[in-house]
């Protein structure tokens, strides 16, 4: 980075004095002021960051100013704006950086914290720091914890032992959105199985509104996506099969009922609790090695499609109830016990996995879907083929082979099998979600305690929310003991306590909340953050909620984004929130790449450091060349000549201000002519620059702002009224220069207070008008010509046009009508 960049004005004294004014004058504070109706009221928030030891990143400013610009115009526009900033301090890099250095979280999120805001601080980020919240604070963490306490009052939170995701190296559990590709999201490390007693919250109690609800949310159609992917909504029928010579039924699930005649084989996950049941004698020893086997690998491991498959077959035989065939049931990991019934009928026909397995173990395969209609014809397939298919279909196609629902399409034939699967009684309609329920807790130290007690005589007791908050204690080692169990196991005076409801001995939940549980409602605690007797009243819920405006990256697209979306619903079925929903409109911003065009990281040495910008060029060429590097929510790279150019730009409007200053017209100073001119550039730079920036299009509002600056560079004399329309724009995007300039221009007080600029229509009209050329009424060619060119000119013009010469051809023209800055009649005979 440029260590000397040698900008022409005084930045270094402009930046600090206006942010001292701002801190003084409590000019961003926001107040819940009743004489702003309902639609004049703004909550824009920005995702809150993590306080890394790191500091800020240039991605962090990026969606900051952004949102920065928004509020500054839209309280300009006499908008009452709520826009805060806080951090989300809870999470294991504090907490590693503590078993290696034996300093406490607490001290060195503190430090970070402070570091975070002065940095942030140094941008001019217009926030309302009065309501600044710290999610491991424990004002904070008192309600987090109350929060915990309803869903578990509402059966939302239970206690399993199961097998979750493990990772060996943080040794702790992770939720299924915490592994990326069989890997912990955090550290990269492999992860495990491993069977530990966990706190699960039931986010699947709410997947059917979490899906619905979508629908009604202005956020970027990706990202509605992933959500609809991981929430993963399946339509099919669970189908029950005779166990030949059990009394038990198998039953499965499966999206395609309409092949339920091509089954020619059963399986079973290696979990299922009728696998001991129904495995044959002869067949125990090689069943009980391949469950040993299976147990040892991961769910991705176990469904990879490229894996080769295994399985063994259980001895036993299932009867398919549509024809009374008998099947073989097999056992293999390919079917996962946590997904449907655990149990799949196999149609190797019309299934990859199944044609894949059939394949390794040589088992019949049956066509029952055919791509051409009965009575068509296609290579390889014909209608009845039931030998020699050599690849599976899995499209959708018309029955074959399927008795009376033969020739039926696909669709058609699901519902039709579904209802007759109904009617005889072996089986339903039913809807699957691939969304799993939320392994919440943590065998880690720094995170919220969850309130609640293990009583010998009454079981699980929460804490009364009189006894909230419940501190986080000091411990002596931070080192996780790796047998399931949070440091916090080892600290006996505060384990040990007694049972709220009986008063005897019990002992205290050791595991804590992961790291989501704060970002879960944080946008509610900005509300009304010192509240001590709710997590934010109702009036001031309803006053400012839901949030209309949440910037931030786009890898919380399923994590935090869906976690928040499920707390806010409960919330709102307690009648705690006055929304469905918590984020209205959700925008992400692109990512900042290197110079060189490649991912920033510190081991390419491609990284910029906000701080060298803020201190070479200053906060508002920052912030002002982040928002002019593209497209908000394109990645772009960072490039230094860019960050320069901005730069001049900033110190061209410095030296317009330099210019004398004239009270008179446009007209007086300048003469009709250039007058003209340069107030219809005025009026169309303030009807772009509005626009623009209200649909956060801040890269194309700035270089409409340079083309108009490039204008008045040029004058001698500066009319007033050309000059502070574009003070008042800059100062959104710049707001220490534009706080600078209002003053240079003899007003008291903070240009965030003024009024945005506004445009007269008549003044942006193109000096050109578009003039249709038409032959006997009928348009043939269409011309352009300076607005009020004389009807003579019009008409002359309109003669030449090939696409009119065509069809004079032949003709004598009769008359010509012309009607100024619109059409050109040519009457012909
Ligand atoms: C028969 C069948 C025939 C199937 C066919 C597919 C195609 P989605 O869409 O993801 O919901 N399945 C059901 N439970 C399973 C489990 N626990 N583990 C692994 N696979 C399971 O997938 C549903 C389909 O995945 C079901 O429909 C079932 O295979 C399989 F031509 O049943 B299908
Ligand atoms: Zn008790």
């Amino acid at each position: 980075m440029a260590k000397k960049a040698g900008v022409k004005y005084p930045f270094e004294t402009i930046e600090p004095k206006w942010q001292k004014y701002w801190a003084d004058h409590q000019t961003f504070k926001a107040v819940e002021d009743p004489s702003f109706p309902k639609d004049k009221r703004r909550y824009v928030l920005d995702m809150f960051p993590y306080p890394s030891a790191q500091g800020l990143h240039v991605g962090h400013p990026e969606g900051y100013t952004a949102t920065d610009i928004y509020c500054r115009y839209l309280r300009m526009n006499g908008y009452n704006v709520l826009h805060p900033m806080g951090f989300d301090a809870f999470g294991l890099p504090a907490e590693n950086y503590a078993i290696k250095t034996g300093t406490h979280p607490s001290v060195t999120t503190a430090a970070n914290i402070n570091h975070f805001r002065t940095q942030i601080k140094s941008l001019g980020f217009s926030y309302d720091w009065d309501r600044e919240v710290d999610t491991s604070n424990e004002k904070y963490y008192r309600w987090t914890q109350w929060i915990f306490l309803k869903l578990f009052e509402k059966g939302l939170a239970y206690e399993a032992e199961s097998p979750i995701n493990w990772c060996p190296s943080c040794k702790t559990g992770l939720a299924n959105e915490e592994v990326k590709d069989g890997c912990c999201d955090r550290c990269g490390t492999k992860v495990s199985r491993k069977r530990i007693r966990q706190w699960i919250l039931k986010i699947t109690a709410y997947a059917e509104r979490l899906l619905d609800d979508l629908d009604g949310l202005d956020w970027p159609e990706p990202v509605k996506l992933m959500q609809r992917n991981w929430i993963g909504r399946s339509e099919g029928a669970n189908v029950i099969f005779k166990i030949d010579g059990h009394s038990e039924a198998l039953e499965i699930y499966t999206t395609r009922p309409d092949t339920l005649f091509g089954a020619t084989y059963m399986v079973l996950s290696p979990e299922h609790s009728l696998v001991e049941k129904i495995t044959t004698p002869d067949q125990k020893a090689a069943v009980g090695a391949y469950l040993d086997a299976a147990a040892k690998k991961s769910d991705l491991e176990r469904t990879d499609l490229a894996k080769e498959k295994t399985g063994v077959f259980s001895g036993a035989y299932a009867v398919n109830p549509v024809n009374g065939a008998k099947i073989p049931i097999w056992i293999a990991d390919y079917v996962l016990i946590s997904y449907g019934t655990g149990a799949i009928m196999a149609v190797p026909a019309h299934d990859e996995r199944d044609w894949d397995f059939a394949k390794a173990f040589n088992l019949p395969i049956i066509q029952v879907v055919s791509p051409v209609p009965p009575g068509g014809e296609s290579a390889g397939f014909s209608d009845g083929n039931t030998e020699g298919i050599s690849t599976c279909t899995v499209a959708d196609g018309w029955s074959v082979n399927s008795g009376d629902f033969t020739g039926l399409p696909t669709t058609e034939a699901k519902e039709k099998v579904t209802a007759w699967v109904e009617a005889q009684g072996f089986g339903k309609k039913t809807v699957n979600y691939k969304l799993r329920d939320w392994i919440f807790s943590r065998q880690r130290y720094w995170g919220e305690p969850i309130p609640l007690v293990h009583c010998e005589h009454c079981g699980i007791v929460p804490l009364p929310e009189t006894e909230l908050p419940l501190r986080l204690p000091d411990v002596q080692s931070y080192t996780p003991t790796g047998t399931g169990e949070s440091p916090l196991a080892g600290i006996t005076d505060w384990v040990n306590t007694t049972c709220p409801v009986c008063g005897g001995p019990a002992k205290r939940e050791t595991n804590t909340m992961p790291q989501w549980a704060g970002s879960c409602w944080y946008y509610l605690r900005y509300l009304d953050p010192d509240n001590d007797t709710a997590f934010a009243a109702k009036d001031k819920i309803d006053y400012w909620a839901p949030v209309d405006l949440y910037v931030g990256g786009v890898e919380h697209a399923v994590l935090h984004l869906l976690y928040s979306r499920f707390w806010h619903k409960v919330l709102y079925d307690l009648g705690l929130v006055n929304t469905k929903e918590p984020f209205q409109r959700l925008v992400n911003q692109g990512m900042i790449l290197g110079e060189d065009n490649l991912k920033m990281s510190k081991s390419r040495g491609n990284v910029i450091n906000p701080d060298d910008i803020v201190k070479s060029f200053g906060a508002d060429s920052m912030r002002v060349y982040e928002m002019f590097m593209g497209p908000l929510e394109v990645t772009k790279p960072w490039l230094t000549a860019g960050l320069v150019g901005v730069s001049r730009f900033l110190e061209r409007l410095w030296a317009i201000a330099e210019k004398p200053l004239t009270e008179k017209s446009p007209t007086e100073a300048l003469g009709a002519e250039q007058a003209e001119e340069l107030v219809r550039l005025q009026h169309k730079t303030i009807k772009k620059v509005s626009r623009d920036t209200g649909s956060l299009d801040f890269n194309t509002a700035i270089s409409q702002m340079m083309v108009y600056s490039n204008e008045l560079a040029k004058l001698a004399e500066l009319p007033r009224s050309l000059w502070e329309p574009l003070v008042l724009m800059v100062s959104a995007y710049a707001p220490h220069l534009g706080e600078e300039l209002w003053e240079k221009l003899g007003h008291s007080g903070s240009v965030s207070k003024a009024a945005w600029p506004v445009w007269e229509e008549k003044l942006t009209a193109d000096n050109e008008v578009t003039v249709v050329a038409q032959v006997n009424g009928k348009i043939r060619d269409k011309f352009t010509a300076a607005a009020g060119t004389s009807k003579e000119e019009l008409e002359k013009i309109a003669l030449a046009l090939p696409g009119v010469l065509k069809w004079l051809d032949g003709q004598t023209v009769v008359k010509v009508i012309a009607v100024q800055d619109k059409l050109v009649n040519i009457v012909v005979k």
